[in-house]
């Protein structure tokens, strides 16, 4: 059959086996199912979570969280966007290809190591904010099928070739988790015209170290839905003109 470059490397519809037998394996599974199971979970109602943000069908909502005066709000947004898929999003937000193309607050981005083709672990530093020191973090990265959901999700571990806190960098701990669905009309085949894609992008910051909690809010509140937009965009325009893949 023939494929073009975009399809091979598309997420696969089943785990890679060379993900299954490496050390990690056990805590990405058990982190991503967690996660992708409480990503579309509602928070409309439930108590402590407040709405920051709403633009269009984008609604984020965080829950004020501080652990010894550091601030680790845990974010969630909820969006819909048409003419790409589930499976599309994740592409683009897993590989690495794309990345300086719509992640506007990254420095520099190292793979670590290519575990599968489902599978990465990423070192990123990130722009300072004056006047807190600069972040890096270390995370694995792991993307997949799960039911009707594509998902990735991404966590901070640790690597002896990358030790935290030795440089300018203060080393932050990041769980992320971008899940998706895609919908069309009943009984009609997916196409670029009738599709819309569901997202749950859930977010928890540890900054690791010092950080004025002021200007942490102001930051995030700024940057998530700067994120969002700029990504779903991103897609969208990459996606123009190309066959579905669903
Ligand atoms: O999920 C996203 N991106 C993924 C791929 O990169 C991956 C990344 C996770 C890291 C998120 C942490 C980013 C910290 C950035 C700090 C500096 C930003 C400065 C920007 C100024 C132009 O999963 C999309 C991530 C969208 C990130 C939105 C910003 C979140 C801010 C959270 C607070 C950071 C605390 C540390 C800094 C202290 C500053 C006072």
């Amino acid at each position: 059959s023939v494929h073009t470059r975009d399809e091979v490397e598309l997420p696969p519809p089943a785990i890679d086996n060379r993900l299954t037998v490496h050390p990690l394996w056990p805590e990405i599974d058990r982190i991503s199912t967690e996660q992708i199971q409480a990503a579309f979970e509602g928070v409309g109602g439930e108590i402590g979570w407040q709405l920051f943000a709403e633009e269009g069908d984008m609604r984020m909502y965080r829950r004020e969280m501080e652990v010894d005066g550091m601030v680790m709000d845990p974010l969630k947004a909820m969006h819909k966007v048409r003419g790409v898929s589930a499976r599309e999003m994740c592409h683009y937000f897993f590989n690495p290809r794309y990345r300086y193309e719509w992640e506007t607050t990254l420095e520099t981005m190292t793979i670590v190591e290519e575990i599968s083709s489902d599978a990465m672990v990423f070192h990123q530093t990130f722009k300072r904010i004056w006047p807190a020191s600069q972040r890096d973090a270390l995370f694995w990265s792991h993307v997949r099928a799960d039911g009707d959901t594509y998902a990735v999700t991404n966590h901070s571990t640790t690597n002896n070739d990358y030790p935290a806190n030795t440089g300018a960098c203060i080393r932050l701990f990041v769980t992320v988790c971008l899940a998706c669905r895609t919908s069309c009309p009943a009984g009609e085949r997916p196409t670029r015209d009738n599709i819309t894609t569901s997202i749950a992008y859930c977010s928890t910051v540890n900054p690791g170290g010092w950080a004025p909690a002021g200007v942490l809010r102001a930051v995030y509140k700024r940057e998530y839905p700067k994120f969002l937009k700029r990504f779903t965009s991103y897609v969208q325009e990459q996606c123009h003109g190309k066959p579905l893949a669903m």
